[in-house]
């Protein structure tokens, strides 16, 4: 690990621009990487901070197919959509580029030449899949199929999302296209690889050895598995329509493949930076007492410790990632995200319904940041988190001490007199407040960062709880300009060091106190007790932290029932044809029209309901499995179609006597299947 850098690279993975971003992006990877550098920019160190849409691959292609518009018009669009999500949640890129930006074009294409010219690819012809139907090679997420890993069914021609390892699309059991679904063949085409398996010691001493002790165990062993299992060579170019151009002799028609350019994006980025900062771009990608940090979600982890820094190790002039404290997974409402399923709490539908509150989901997400292992975002959290957390703890103590300065005081900072044993105490915990949170965020623990945050403000509660200034003011005003003042101190502590986590409130904070006019920062809190001098003159109370409502969050839990709805409808598939029945079969069926007269429940039987039904030949008892979805009373009077002829059986001890057709709507309820009986007497014959 890199002990006093000189400077920080900060990388945020790149989205794709296939779609908009949802809050699993904002936990896994921006609101992380933003607390990260806020925080070292507090600390008044040299930071850049890039980003940028990730706009070649598969993903784009699939997006313009589905929405009938091209790639161009794919990315312009979501590209414009993430911009603006990353503004509106305060996350702050000293430049979010594009990898579609000539720029990033040259440098993806100058670093492709440079390890093609020296010689560090093979060039092979091999044979590929291919969708003859398509005429299209098939590679990353053109080809689905069973990971020969986990066995996932759901793998990707280039990636298993689900153990994250890197494949080639040969390696896929039972391979199917994702534009026809055809089964591929393999077709011949020439390809350059870089091969991985030539940097096993680099890797094994770089990461196994040199980054044991630093790196998260969940990014260290997924590493150490992929060394240990053995590294192949892999294609760094495609055979498709949409990339940036192989630019080389005998590449006609061949594009780089998205990972293999999208990390080089970074350094594009960078480089765009420097231009329009009149920088120079190389200390930050070349100098050894540079700090790299790649913050993504686990899915990257092999492109990000193996892939790329074999890319940079080969190219020879670039340092490597100090750390890539890769963030795991979070679900839904128990659910795993999904932009396909629209399973999903996208950041430009959340502003519609929660304008303003862009911290309290910054706060909620970081809380339950998956930084270990997979979470659950729910919606009953993010409101307890709000009300419970962020209103009762942290807006109330705010709110006490700057209405009761402006109470007492008219808002200026009175001069304490003599410091009481618990005033020295309280200030001495302050003090140390900040090298707590800078220990927790430099080893990328941001919940834990967090939850020291919210104990200043407890520090802050428990102080006007036990002093009581509103009693004391009668007896002893003396002493309630000194117990205000140290309030006051905390409060201003408490908006520096909330401001890498909750930007909105501090820069709210920084009004209400006024301290844009004073030295307030990280480094002061430890050293100074007059943070807020007396004298100076501070705001009105606001409230910073409404209440959210039972309301608001069923409206949102509605939302999500109605796209699994959706989804259900939108992928319901018929099942498969039995297998074929001859007309004498049919005609052995005896189905008639007949209605429900009476319906009871099974006694002890969930399931059942016994009904006495008139089939037209007579009335009999038939048992049905509907009680789960049907009461007694909802059924009687039903016109029904019934298998007169099915033979008799008994259930728990009733015969019954023939069986009413039921089936499923595409959300899985149980319906009848009602003739149209208009006019249709029981026992009428169906067939
Ligand atoms: N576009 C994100 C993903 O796999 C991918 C990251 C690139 S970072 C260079 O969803
Ligand atoms: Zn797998």
């Amino acid at each position: 690990m890199l002990e006093n850098p000189k400077r920080y690279t900060i990388t945020a993975a790149l989205p794709y621009t296939n779609g908009p971003i949802h809050i699993g992006h904002l936990a896994g990877v921006y609101v992380p990487s933003d607390i990260y550098a806020r925080y070292l920019r507090l600390q008044g160190k040299d930071v850049v901070f890039v980003c940028g849409s990730d706009e070649h691959g598969v993903a784009i292609s699939m997006k313009a197919k589905k929405e009938g518009i091209t790639p161009q018009e794919v990315i312009d669009k979501y590209d414009g959509i993430i911009r603006q999500s990353f503004i509106d949640f305060g996350i702050t890129f000293d430049n979010y580029s594009r990898t579609s930006a000539p720029i990033h074009h040259h440098t993806a294409q100058d670093f492709f030449k440079k390890l093609y010219q020296e010689g560090k690819f093979i060039e092979q012809t091999t044979e590929q899949l291919y969708d003859a139907k398509a005429d299209q090679f098939l590679a990353d997420r053109f080809v689905t199929g069973t990971c020969p890993k986990c066995e996932n069914p759901e793998a990707y021609g280039d990636q298993c999302e689900r153990c994250g390892s890197s494949l080639n699309a040969t390696d896929l059991i039972n391979p199917k296209s994702t534009i026809t679904g055809e089964t591929p063949v393999l077709k011949s085409t020439k390809h350059w690889f870089l091969p991985l398996n030539e940097y096993d010691a680099f890797l094994r001493e770089w990461v196994l050895e040199g980054h044991k002790n630093d790196w998260k165990p969940n990014v260290y062993g997924q590493v150490k598995s992929w060394v240990d299992g053995g590294l192949e060579p892999r294609a760094v170019t495609r055979d498709l329509d949409w990339g940036i151009d192989v630019p080389v002799e005998g590449a006609e028609g061949k594009k780089l493949y998205v990972w293999f350019d999208a990390p080089i994006g970074y350094i594009s980025a960078t480089k765009e930076w420097a231009a329009r900062e009149g920088k120079d771009w190389e200390p930050y990608w070349k100098n050894e007492e540079t700090k790299l940090v790649h913050f993504i979600g686990k899915d990257n982890i092999v492109f990000h410790c193996i892939i790329f820094p074999v890319m940079l190790k080969a190219e020879g002039s670039y340092i490597l990632p100090d750390n890539v404290p890769a963030n795991e997974f979070l679900n839904l409402e128990g659910n795993k995200l999904s932009t396909s399923k629209n399973w999903a709490v996208w950041l430009h539908e959340y502003l519609q319904d929660f304008p303003d509150k862009q911290d309290v989901l910054r706060y909620a997400l970081t809380a339950n940041a998956p930084e270990t292992k997979d979470n659950d975002f729910t919606w009953k959290d993010f409101q307890a988190r709000n009300n419970n957390e962020l209103a009762a703890i942290f807006g109330n103590f705010i709110n006490r001490v700057v209405v009761l300065t402006n109470k007492y005081y008219d808002g200026i900072i009175p001069t304490p007199n003599e410091f009481t044993e618990v005033d020295e105490q309280t200030l001495t915990e302050l003090k140390a407040y900040p090298s707590v949170i800078s220990s927790s965020v430099e080893r990328y623990r941001f919940r834990e960062a967090l939850s020291e945050v919210m104990n200043v403000a407890r520090l802050g509660n428990k102080y006007l709880a036990d002093e009581e200034p509103w009693k004391m003011v009668k007896e002893n005003p003396e002493r309630v300009k000194t117990q205000m003042y140290v309030a006051l101190q905390i409060a201003a502590a408490l908006q520096t060091l909330c401001e890498p986590f909750l930007p909105f409130t501090s820069e709210k904070l920084k009004t209400i106190l006024n301290t844009s006019v004073l030295d307030v920062n990280w480094n002061s809190i430890s050293k100074k007790t007059d943070l807020l001098p007396a004298g100076h003159k501070i705001g009105e109370a606001q409230i910073l932290f409404a209440q959210i409502e039972d309301a608001e969050i069923q409206k949102q839990l509605d939302k999500l029932e109605a796209s699994k709805k959706a989804n259900q409808i939108a992928n319901a598939k018929a099942e498969p044809q039995k297998e074929v029945a001859t007309f004498d079969d049919f005609t052995k069926l005896d189905l008639r029209v007949g209605t429900i007269l009476e319906a009871e429940k099974m006694p002890k039987a969930n399931k059942l309901l016994v009904l006495k039904v008139d089939t037209g030949i007579d009335v009999r008892t038939i048992v049905s499995g509907i009680a789960e979805h049907f009461s007694p009373e909802e059924v009687v009077g039903k016109r029904v179609t019934v298998l007169a002829n099915l033979a008799p059986r008994a259930l728990r001890g009733v015969e019954s006597a023939g069986m009413i057709l039921m089936t499923n709507t595409a959300e899985g309820k149980l319906v009848f299947v009602n003739p149209d009986t208009e006019g249709v007497l029981n026992g009428a014959l169906i067939s």
